[in-house]
């Protein structure tokens, strides 16, 4: 077993930059390791000046090559870039996620980039627990942006919508186009909106049947009816990097409308009371399992098994008793 680990020392050089303490501190998240309620309270005071953007898309769309090219721009501009390639639907790191480790191979031997594959390993809470906690170490270690990169599956789109400052979906001609976008749900979440592999046939369709759905409905992330955010629609090549930088452009101009809208707080606020929310849930998950052989639990029992007590208030008695 490894030692505890110094929290104030992992954190102090996480602050300096150096990736194997922010390594670190990611693996204590996604092991939901003890020692990690000391480092999230040492990195708190140091958290919420990264500019956090999520990705989401299908499976293929390209999603890792965009970030790649992102990153390149980024730094092109001097900024510090931090990637959370988020994959809930393997446990196991599989073929997916070394192929992004390729994609991502450019960015290997610069240390102002910091790429991170991470796994949500089934814990309870999972992903909607883990990627704030990962989003703050990268966040209070530094980097200016924060990247985070979510197979688009059920439910994860909307958990990184909710963890992302800016959102940022991803569709390719044929594979995705504005009905079935609009069905998927995706359509309320983006913030930016980017047609990859605009290098084949149908990209033009796409971009217009995107527009057209999107001036149909104006979701509550549009913001305030005098100010609203009208989302952009963005061919890209991600493998040739063509379209990239006006990606990134309506990121900021995405940014810049949030800090005028009063958007960015309350987004902020939205996603912190979601992270307490999950943290809370994990700890009374934790204290009702820990009540399997209770006295408590079993003296309830044996009143529901006699009939003096119905399962729903020897449920309350319970829950109330759980503050106790
Ligand atoms: N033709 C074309 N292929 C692309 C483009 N962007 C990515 N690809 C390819 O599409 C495949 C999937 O890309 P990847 O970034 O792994 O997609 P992800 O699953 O969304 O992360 C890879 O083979 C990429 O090289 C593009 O703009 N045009
Ligand atoms: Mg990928």
């Amino acid at each position: 077993m490894a030692a505890a680990p110094d929290v104030a020392d992992l954190v102090a050089r996480a602050r300096e930059g150096q990736p194997r303490a922010v390594a670190r501190l990611i693996s204590m998240v996604e092991d939901a390791a003890p020692a990690m309620r000391e480092a999230t309270a040492a990195l708190a005071p140091y958290s919420g000046r990264a500019q956090v953007v999520g990705l989401t898309g299908p499976p293929g769309v390209g999603k890792s090559t965009t970030t790649s090219a992102l990153v390149a721009v980024y730094r092109a501009r001097g900024l510090r870039v931090g990637v959370l390639a988020v994959d809930p639907s393997s446990p196991f790191s599989g073929g997916a996620l070394l192929g992004d480790r390729v994609r991502m191979q450019d960015h290997a031997t610069d240390a102002d980039v910091y790429i991170r594959s991470m796994a949500s390993r089934g814990h309870l809470g999972g992903l909607s627990w883990a990627t704030p906690q990962a989003i703050r170490v990268l966040d209070a270690a530094g980097f200016d942006v924060v990247l985070v990169e979510t197979v688009g599956v059920g439910q994860s789109e909307v958990e990184v919508a909710g963890a992302a400052d800016t959102t940022v979906v991803l569709l390719a001609p044929g594979m995705g186009d504005g009905v079935q976008a609009a069905k998927a749900g995706i359509l309320e979440i983006g913030d930016v909106f980017v047609v990859n592999k605009a290098d084949r046939d149908g990209a033009d369709t796409t971009v217009r049947e995107l527009r057209h759905m999107i001036t149909l409905g104006s979701g509550p992330r549009s913001g305030p009816a005098d100010d609203p955010w009208s989302p952009a629609v963005l061919k890209t090549v991600a493998s040739t990097r063509e379209g990239i930088d006006a990606v990134v452009d309506a990121i900021d101009a995405h940014r810049a409308w949030l800090e005028r809208a009063g958007q960015l707080g309350a987004r902020r606020q939205v996603r912190a009371q979601a992270e307490i929310e999950a943290i809370a849930f994990d700890a009374l998950r934790a204290r009702i399992g820990h009540l399997h052989g209770d006295a408590r639990l079993d003296a309830l029992a044996a009143r529901v098994v006699v009939g003096d007590l119905d399962p729903y208030a020897a449920a309350d008695l319970l829950v109330a008793g759980l503050g106790a």
